[in-house]
C-alpha cells in the first residue's frame, strides 16, 4: 500500500466511504468487452464489407485476421486493465473448421472457442445475432424486409443465437446477454413507417418464442437513431424498442450512448428506465456529432453514466457491454483505453458520497450540493485507481501503454 494510497484512503473516509471495501467489490463487477474492436467489426464468416449502417475509418496495421489473433489480442488487452471481464461475441465471429455453413444454421458447436477462452479465464459471454455484413441484409432491411424469405432467413439466425446464447450460459455458469441489432431503415422518406415496425415487433417475438431459460439468457432489443445510408428512417427506433422490451417479458431494453440526438444523454435515461425494469442493458461508446464509435475516455457523460447506475444500486441490475470500434490507432490500445475509462468511471461513481449528495438534494440545500458536486473532482482519486489496478495486477499509470508498444513490435507489425 503506498504512502500515497493511504493518504487518499483517509480524505475519502472522512467522507464515509470506505475505497478498501470499493475495490473489493468493483473487482466482481461484470464489463462485456466486445470482440469486434479487434477486426474492425468484420468477422470470420464472410469476405464482404461491414454494413447496417456503421463503419469504422482508419487502416492501422495489425489487425486480427485469425481466431486466434483475435483471442490473443483480446487476452492482451485483458491483461492490461483491472476489474472483472465477460466477452461479447457476434455471430459472425464463428468459428468453422472447413465446414461453412450460413447464419439461419448455425450452432453451439461454432463457437466452442470462445467457451474455452471464456472458460480458461473464468468469465461469462455475451451474444449478439449478426444482422448486417451478409446478402440477405443486402435491401437495407433484414427482420423488417417485406420479402417473407429474408424474414425467415434472419428469424432463424436468431433462434439460432437463442440457442447458443443458452449453450454459452450452460457452459460458463453466467447467464448470457444476447442484443438484438438491425441496422433496418431506409435512406430516404419511406411511404410506410409503420409496416416495417410491425414486421420487426412480429419477427423479434418469433425469434423470442425459441424456448430458453430467462435465468440463463437475457434477450434484448437495442435501439438507433439513424445509420449511415439509413438517414431517415430506422425500424428499430428508441420508442419501438423500449416498447417491445416493456411489453415482452424477459426482453431488456438496451441503450446505446451513440443512439440517441446528441444533445439527449443515457446518463439521464438510466435511472427513468430502472424505475420500470428489473434489469438493462446498454452499449457504452462515445459518438463525436454521430454513432462515430470512438473509444470510449474518462469524459463527463462517461461519468454521468457510472454515477446513475452505482448511486441507484443498480450494479446488479445493468448489464454494461463496451461498443466501439476505431481503425485509425493501435486497436489493443483503443480496446484498453475504453475498459480502463469505463472501469474508472464506476470507480469514481463509487468514491462519491452519493448518501450524502442526495439529501443535500431532498433537503433543499442546492447551494451546497453544488459546491460539494465540485469538491468532489479534485478528492485525490488518481491515487485509488492506481491501488484499484495494483490490487488487479496492472498497471495503474501509463506504462501499461509501454506493453502494447512492445506487442505492436514483437506481434502486431507482423501480421502483414
Ligand atoms: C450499431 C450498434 C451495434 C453494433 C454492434 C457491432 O450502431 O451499436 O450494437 O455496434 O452490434
Ligand atoms: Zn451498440
Amino acid at each position: 500500500m503506498t504512502k500515497r494510497y493511504q493518504d487518499a484512503k483517509e480524505i475519502y473516509a472522512k467522507l464515509g466511504i470506505d475505497t478498501d471495501a470499493v475495490i473489493e467489490k468493483l473487482k466482481t463487477i461484470p464489463v462485456s468487452l466486445h470482440c469486434w474492436q479487434g477486426d474492425d467489426v468484420i468477422g470470420f464468416d464472410h469476405d464482404g464489407p461491414l454494413t447496417g449502417g456503421i463503419q469504422t475509418t482508419g487502416n492501422y496495421p495489425g489487425k486480427a485476421r485469425t481466431p486466434e489473433e483475435l483471442m490473443a489480442d483480446m487476452e492482451k488487452v485483458m491483461s492490461l486493465c483491472p476489474g472483472m471481464k465477460k466477452i461479447n461475441v457476434h455471430a459472425c465471429y464463428a468459428i468453422f473448421n472447413g465446414e461453412f455453413v450460413d447464419r439461419d444454421k448455425l450452432e453451439p458447436k461454432h463457437f466452442a472457442p470462445w467457451v474455452e477462452l471464456a472458460k480458461k479465464h473464468g468469465m461469462g459471454l455475451d451474444f449478439n445475432p449478426t444482422f448486417f455484413s451478409h446478402p440477405m441484409a443486402d435491401s437495407g432491411l433484414t427482420l423488417s424486409s417485406p420479402d417473407e424469405n429474408v424474414r425467415k432467413f434472419w428469424i432463424e439466425h436468431g433462434k439460432a443465437c437463442i440457442r447458443i446464447s443458452e449453450y454459452f450460459a450452460k457452459e460458463t455458469g453466467v447467464p448470457c446477454v444476447m442484443n438484438i441489432w438491425t441496422g433496418d431503415g431506409f435512406k430516404d422518406i419511406p411511404a410506410d413507417r409503420m409496416g416495417p415496425r410491425v414486421r420487426y415487433k412480429e419477427s423479434i417475438e418469433e425469434i423470442l418464442a425459441e424456448p430458453f431459460d430467462k435465468n440463463l439468457v437475457k434477450p434484448c432489443v437495442e435501439s438507433k437513431v439513424f445509420g449511415i445510408g439509413v438517414e431517415a428512417y430506422t425500424t428499430g427506433s428508441a420508442e419501438f424498442s423500449l416498447t417491445f422490451a416493456a411489453t415482452h417479458d424477459g426482453c431488456l431494453p438496451l441503450m446505446d450512448n451513440g443512439h440517441y440526438h446528441p444533445t439527449e444523454v443515457v446518463s439521464d435515461k438510466i435511472p427513468a428506465l430502472l424505475a420500470f425494469f428489473p434489469e438493462i442493458a446498454l452499449h457504452i461508446t462515445r459518438p463525436i456529432r454521430w454513432d462515430s464509435d470512438h473509444v470510449v475516455l474518462f469524459d463527463d457523460e462517461t461519468r454521468e453514466m457510472a454515477k446513475e447506475i452505482v448511486r441507484n444500486d443498480a450494479l446488479d441490475r445493468v448489464y454494461m457491454a463496451l461498443d466501439y470500434f476505431d481503425a485509425s490507432i493501435n486497436r489493443i490500445a483503443a480496446w484498453s483505453v475504453g475498459l480502463r475509462s469505463w472501469q474508472k468511471a464506476l470507480l469514481m461513481a463509487m468514491c462519491t458520497p452519493n448518501a450524502m449528495l442526495k439529501a443535500l438534494q431532498d433537503e433543499g440545500k442546492l447551494t451546497e450540493l453544488l459546491v460539494m458536486q465540485e469538491e468532489m473532482k479534485t478528492l485525490p482519486f488518481g491515487d485509488i485507481w492506481a491501488e484499484y489496478c495494483e490490487r488487479c495486477g496492472v498497471k495503474g499509470d501509463a506504462s501499461w501503454y509501454d506493453e502494447v508498444v512492445a506487442y505492436e513490435k514483437d506481434v502486431l507489425s507482423k501480421r502483414a
